[in-house]
């Protein structure tokens, strides 16, 4: 992505600043008028002068990574009409170029789309590691992103969900309204039961919100699911018929498009994970809702509540939720949490790793984070994740993990971008 220039100037911000100063990294901000700003995109502009000096201090070793270089993700809604259709082209596109996963290992996999579920399938323990979590799905994203760019011609950047906008009527909103300018609409309503949550009653169940059957409106009412089920949340769907979920087991997309769920990543979640959890392990167990907050009724973690959204078919199985294409929204929009977090402290954070024990803690980490089931890991030592290795086999070559912490100029500059 270095040295791509931004095509859309500066018009942006202009009505948030007060007074005429215009900075470098005042880029491609067109807001959404309907989506005043919350407390983490209040949050996200305040760090921009941080980012301005911390690329000052890695002068000469952020490979040519600059703010006026680096590639704008967006927020959805933000995107105008047509940069949203140009999105779903490209997504559509991937689902129908040629798979590159080896048919005798996953016959199940139609397209390049499915390379990337069939990767977060057979890759799914590296993937989720505490260690890896954060920096596996920052990789994932970047190396769809660019198949989209590379392989299916899109101009643009990998957009985000920001739950916030939504957590209300989800079902009505410009994500999921089931318009030609959305990501598709919800399923049909179907007896889901609702997703099991490692929490005591009555906060065990994020409720069904009435959907769980297949996507009837919307670009992706006609995508064929190949590849599970494998951990589903949904009865009713034919098993796939091999054991490790690879084959072929054609079915619609199923979502319950869901505001409880939702409502466990209001902009107030994701400000505290943030703002209350300066150490890395204290950050990631809080992404995943471990420990349950007091008084907190919604206490899923917004993972896991991003993650629920959509639910359903792949999306609510923890090895096929990337067979949902709204998955790319949500985990873009966890990486740009984590990346408000380092930014915070880029010197003590950009770096830091979760169970690294960069603070010396033994803390419980909360691992198996789709599962839900608090485990006790042992930490890595420095020394051996220096060499730990994140592999997408089929969609990405096999990169130190240590390089994916750096979103200007990580992995030797292929990592260029920021979020507005
Ligand atoms: C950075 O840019 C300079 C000048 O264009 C070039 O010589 C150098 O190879 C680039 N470095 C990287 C890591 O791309
Ligand atoms: C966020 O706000 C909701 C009410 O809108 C409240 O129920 C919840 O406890 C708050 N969560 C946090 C982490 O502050
Ligand atoms: C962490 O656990 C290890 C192994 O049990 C122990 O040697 C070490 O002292 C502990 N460190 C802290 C800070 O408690
Ligand atoms: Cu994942």
């Amino acid at each position: 992505m270095r040295g791509i220039q931004n095509a859309v100037g500066l018009s942006l911000l202009a009505g948030a600043l007060a007074g005429p100063v215009y900075k470098k990294w005042e880029y491609n901000a067109i807001r959404n008028p309907a989506y005043p700003l919350d407390v983490v995109d209040k949050l996200e502009q305040s760090i921009m002068p941080k980012i301005e000096s911390w690329m000052v201090k890695r002068a000469g070793t952020s490979n040519n990574c600059t703010l006026e270089n680096a590639a704008v993700r967006r927020e959805w809604s933000d995107l105008s009409a047509d940069e949203r259709k140009e999105y779903i082209s490209a997504v559509l596109c991937l689902q129908s170029k040629p798979a590159k996963a080896p048919k005798d290992k996953v016959p199940g996999a139609l397209s390049r789309f499915d390379d990337f579920v069939a990767t977060h399938m057979t890759m799914a323990g590296m993937l989720h590691s505490p260690n890896n979590l954060f920096a596996a799905h920052r990789y994932f994203i970047y190396a769809y992103e660019k198949a989209l760019r590379e392989e299916c011609g899109y101009k643009g950047y990998q957009p985000y969900m920001n739950y916030d906008r939504y957590v209300d009527d989800p079902i009505n909103s410009p994500m999921f309204d089931g318009s030609d300018t959305s990501m598709g609409g919800n399923g049909a309503p179907t007896t889901y039961d609702g997703v099991a949550q490692p929490f005591p009653r009555p906060y065990n169940m994020i409720p069904s919100a009435g959907g769980g059957g297949c996507v009837t409106e919307g670009p992706f009412k006609d995508m064929v699911v190949s590849l599970g089920p494998k951990s589903t949340i949904v009865r009713d769907i034919p098993a796939n018929p091999r054991a490790d979920g690879l084959g072929s087991n054609p079915r619609c997309l199923r979502r319950d498009v869901n505001k409880y769920s939702a409502a466990g990543a209001r902009a107030n979640y994701t400000y505290s994970a943030i703002m209350d959890n300066a150490d890395i392990d204290k950050f990631y167990n809080r992404y995943l809702g471990m420990p349950q907050l007091k008084g907190d009724v919604n206490p899923w973690g917004i993972h896991s509540a991003g993650h629920y959204i959509i639910g359903g078919d792949p999306g609510g199985d923890f090895y096929c939720s990337p067979g949902d294409p709204a998955f790319y929204f949500h985990h873009g929009m966890l990486d740009r949490v984590w990346w408000i977090w380092q930014m915070q402290d880029p010197d003590n954070r950009v770096h830091a790793i979760p169970g690294a024990g960069a603070m010396d803690m033994n803390m419980t980490l909360a691992m198996d984070v789709d599962m839900g089931q608090p485990a006790n890991v042992r930490k890595t030592k420095r020394a051996d994740i220096r060499d730990a290795v994140v592999d997408l086999g089929w969609t990405a070559p096999a990169v130190r993990l240590v390089d994916l912490n750096e979103q200007m100029g990580g992995l030797g500059g292929e990592f260029c971008y920021i979020y507005v």
